[in-house]
């Protein structure tokens, strides 16, 4: 397996620091030390995140393309939009991103702050449409990428979290590479890796990258969508193109495809009251800041895990913290008291 015959453009600042949380370790009993990678903070860019690392493996396939605007798509609140105009102005291509009614939230400036705002504000286009929540390709996408070319450019379409991109899942094969150099630092081995999946990409890529590790099983994936099936699906089929793509050299078989569908209720994007006080928890201890749609999901499942124990005392906990907090902006009067 070898990495270094896909191109990357860099988007990152480098390998994301991985940091001991001891007062959230002393909060959950003390028994499970929980450290986080910080993907949250890989980047200058437009506040960074896990998108990133995803596109640094795919805008060199945009711009040998002979484009001249990227097109993606995402909810209101989508960090990935955020990325792709970043990434968009970075390399002085135009962006087009479509932002779906994905979540049934209703705050007067839920368009208007946090991520949306960024994405404006970095010169993208950003349409806003009426459609629902759904992780596939959609018409609107398309639509989208019609109109650019109607006006006489080239789009280069990017899916919703670059996840079923043939180069998508490139990125979080790298970093369990990173995670398991940064391991030989440290001098041990994380037990459980945690991470958030939605559109599938980003455990996808950990789990082909650990697998050639022999631990893909130990990478927990906490559901955020809501549509679990589907999100399984997704990562199936990103896990099966990219072992190919990288020549993993074995099939991954289905028990190497963690996912608890635990976390995610009510629905995506909408924050239940145990995430809340999760998202509260990780600030309090940490100053570590989660967002309601997936990060404090994938906070308020580890906490669970640990607590009733089905992570087992002694063990090591990496949580890989993806981004996202612009969302809180959105989602202001759930902390109006803190
Ligand atoms: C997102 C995704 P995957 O989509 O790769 O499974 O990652 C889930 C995830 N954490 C986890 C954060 C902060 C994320 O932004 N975000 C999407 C978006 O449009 O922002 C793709 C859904």
């Amino acid at each position: 397996m070898n990495l270094d015959r896909f191109e990357r453009y860099p988007l990152t600042f480098g390998p994301t620091p991985i940091e001991h949380l001891p007062r959230l370790t002393d909060a959950l009993g003390g028994e499970v030390q929980i450290y986080a990678k910080r993907e949250d903070c890989n980047s200058g860019l437009a506040f960074g995140g896990n998108k990133l690392r995803k596109l640094e493996y795919i805008i060199p396939d945009a711009i040998a393309s002979g484009a001249d605007t990227l097109v993606s798509i995402g909810g209101v609140q989508s960090n990935h939009t955020r990325m792709v105009a970043a990434a968009a102005a970075k390399i002085g291509m135009k962006c087009v991103v479509v932002q779906e009614k994905w979540v049934p939230h209703f705050d007067a400036v839920y368009d208007r702050v946090g991520n949306i705002l960024l994405t404006r504000l970095m010169g993208a286009d950003s349409r806003l449409v009426d459609d629902g929540f759904d992780i596939g390709i959609r018409k609107s996408w398309e639509d989208a990428m019609q109109s650019v070319r109607d006006a006489g450019g080239t789009p280069y379409g990017i899916p919703a979290g670059a996840s079923v991109h043939k180069f998508g899942g490139l990125g979080y094969v790298r970093f369990a590479e990173e995670v398991k150099a940064q391991e030989a630092e440290l001098g041990f081995q994380f037990d459980y890796i945690i991470v958030c999946v939605v559109t599938g990409s980003t455990q996808a890529g950990m789990i082909v990258g650990f697998a050639a590790q022999d631990r893909a099983e130990r990478v927990i994936g906490i559901d955020a969508s809501g549509t679990l099936d589907q999100t399984r699906e997704q990562v199936r089929e990103i896990v099966d193109n990219t072992a190919d793509l990288v020549g993993l050299g074995r099939p991954v078989s289905d028990a190497e495809i963690v996912i608890n569908p635990d976390y995610a209720y009510p629905a995506y994007g909408v924050p239940s009251d145990e995430t809340n006080d999760a998202i509260r928890l990780a600030a309090r201890t940490e100053a570590m800041i989660t967002d309601p749609v997936y990060e404090g999901k994938s906070m308020q499942g580890m906490i669970d895990l640990v607590r009733k124990g089905e992570i087992p005392a002694g063990s090591k906990v990496l949580y890989a913290h993806l981004g996202g907090a612009p969302a809180l902006n959105g989602y202001s009067y759930y902390y109006k008291d803190g």
